[in-house]
């Protein structure tokens, strides 16, 4: 055996600020990184091309911090429970170590790898964290019992101290020509293209894959943007959020790296608006760890409702309707708009999420499942703890305390986009229209004609009647009240 440790990355494509290779580094300078390109997760219908191409990117530049830091990562294509563990037996590696992962998948993998390292006689890290600044066991109610609800999980997390930055992998040891040779046998290849995976994303991505590009978003984002975020964050003309999300999906950026810019954000602070503001933005980050936490407790919610009013929930199913959502088609402006920015940028603007999965729930009384799988087959930063809180929560069928949250498209429009410059900016053939039209959708039959723009194919006000009859009478039928 020799003194190689194996470095599997899945979710953390960097070797800066990353505490499992931290551990390694002090275990051992002869540390190599292995990302496997996954069949069980790159098969299934719900994953976006924008994604893979941004992980892509991700594994090139992890590829080039390796050889900057004296070594290098190796590449295979194979299903990880039996190439992870065969790899290592091949080298010769004293162990494999990896991040902990929340996600059922990542439990059942992880659990399959562990068991043939440990009848190799082949080490591994026991359970650690790297995406989360706090673990799920650390924040638990005062009967120690995980959270439910996210006000007191963000109270009790932000008492918490957060850790700092950990160690950059630095001054490595790669394979030797022999290693590499045998590596070669074991399957590793070079890294594919997303074309070569099957994923066609043409035109440039929303946003720039890599270390590099989330760190530099992150300093201009804590320059420019995070003293205004509570007052920004809402309206999606406007560029006021740190498009990080795809970056922290897969672990291009140290959480306590993002964490320690707060920090020093808050340091320049001059006043107590930005105070606030720095707070605002933290309290996102805690939604993510909230999510991340609640499915790692309740892996469950990744099936299905969560509350028992929705377990059973007579949804329609109108094929119809789903397209014309799908496709930016309602005729309803604002929804359009996001779906819009959806399909063609691969991001969408957290305030639009809220809204077009609120109408897709709610106005076209649509199984919120629908949705959120749309949404993973098409997001850059799809991930599924956050889409799915997101999704549970705009449907009113996950862990939030509010039974019923219904938006009406026309006032959030006035709200937050009051001059339609976002419906202009994705909805092309509104463009000529006054703001008062575009944000109030009071578009007439005959414009809409004209303008090839369609008629609304819902009445907001009925369907939210419908929405309520039909979740008043679910409710009084449910066997267990929520
Ligand atoms: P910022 O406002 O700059 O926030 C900073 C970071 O905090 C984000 O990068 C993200 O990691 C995290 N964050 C912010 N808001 C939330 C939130 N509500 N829940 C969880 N984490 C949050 N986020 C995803 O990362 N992946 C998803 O698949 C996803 N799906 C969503 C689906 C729906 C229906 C809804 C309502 C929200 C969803 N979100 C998802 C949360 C949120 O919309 C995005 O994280 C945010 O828009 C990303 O933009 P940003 O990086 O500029 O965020
Ligand atoms: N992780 C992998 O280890 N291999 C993959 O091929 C892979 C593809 C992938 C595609 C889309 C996506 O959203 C995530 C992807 N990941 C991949 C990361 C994945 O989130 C983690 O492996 C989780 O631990 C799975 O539960």
């Amino acid at each position: 055996m020799s003194d190689l440790i194996l470095f599997w990355h899945r979710r953390d494509l960097r070797i800066f600020d990353n505490t499992g290779l931290s551990i390694a580094r002090q275990q051992s300078p002869k540390v190599v990184g292995v990302f496997c390109l996954d069949p069980n997760i790159l098969e299934k219908d719900d994953v976006a091309p924008a994604r893979v191409t941004y992980m892509i990117g991700c594994l090139q530049s992890l590829q080039q911090q390796y050889a900057q830091a004296g070594s290098e990562l190796l590449i295979l294509r194979a299903h990880p429970t039996q190439a992870i563990p065969a790899l290592a037996a091949a080298l010769g590696a004293k162990a494999v170590f990896w991040n902990w992962d929340v996600e059922p998948y990542s439990q059942e993998r992880d659990r399959l790898v562990m068991e043939a390292l440990l009848e190799k006689g082949i080490q591994f890290l026991e359970k650690n964290w790297d995406q989360i600044l706090h673990a799920p066991e650390d924040i638990r109610t005062g009967s120690n019992k995980p959270y439910t609800v996210y006000t007191p999980f963000w109270k009790n997390w932000n008492s918490k101290p957060k850790p700092n930055p950990v160690e950059n992998l630095e001054n490595a040891q790669g394979l030797t020509e022999a290693e590499r040779e045998i590596a070669g046998q074991a399957g590793v290849i070079a890294l594919p293209t997303a074309k070569d995976l099957g994923f066609h994303w043409d035109g440039d991505l929303a946003i720039a894959p890599g270390y590099e590009a989330a760190k530099e978003r992150l300093e201009e984002f804590c320059s420019r943007c995070i003293n205004e975020y509570k007052e920004q964050r809402n309206f999606p003309a406007v560029d006021g959020t740190s498009q990080l999300s795809a970056a922290l999906k897969f672990g291009a950026i140290g959480i306590r790296t993002v964490w320690q810019a707060t920090l020093d954000a808050e340091q320049n602070s001059r006043s107590d608006e930005t105070e606030v503001s720095i707070s605002a933005w933290r309290q996102e980050l805690a939604w993510r760890e909230f999510y991340q936490h609640a499915m790692y407790n309740f892996p469950e919610l990744a099936e299905g409702a969560f509350r028992e009013t929705f377990k059973s929930f007579p949804w329609e199913t109108n094929e119809e309707h789903f397209q014309a959502w799908c496709e930016g088609k309602t005729g309803y402006p604002i929804v359009d708009a996001a779906m819009r920015q959806l399909n063609e940028f691969g991001w969408m603007h957290n305030r639009c999420r809220m809204i077009v999965a609120n109408f897709l729930t709610k106005d076209l009384l649509i199984n919120f499942q629908l949705g959120e799988k749309y949404f993973m087959q098409k997001l850059i930063d799809g991930d599924l703890s956050a889409n799915n809180g997101g999704w549970q929560w705009s449907a009113s069928s996950g862990m939030d305390p509010k039974p019923v949250r219904i938006f009406n498209p026309a006032s959030q429009s006035q709200k937050f986009d009051p001059e339609g410059e976002y419906i202009r900016q994705w909805v092309p053939e509104l463009r000529s229209m006054d703001a008062e039209y575009l944000v109030t959708g009071n578009i007439t039959p005959l414009e809409r004609d004209a303008l090839g723009y369609p008629q609304p194919i819902v009445d907001h006000k009925q369907q939210q009647r419908y929405f309520k009859e039909r979740y008043q009478q679910q409710k009084e039928g449910a066997t267990i009240q929520d």
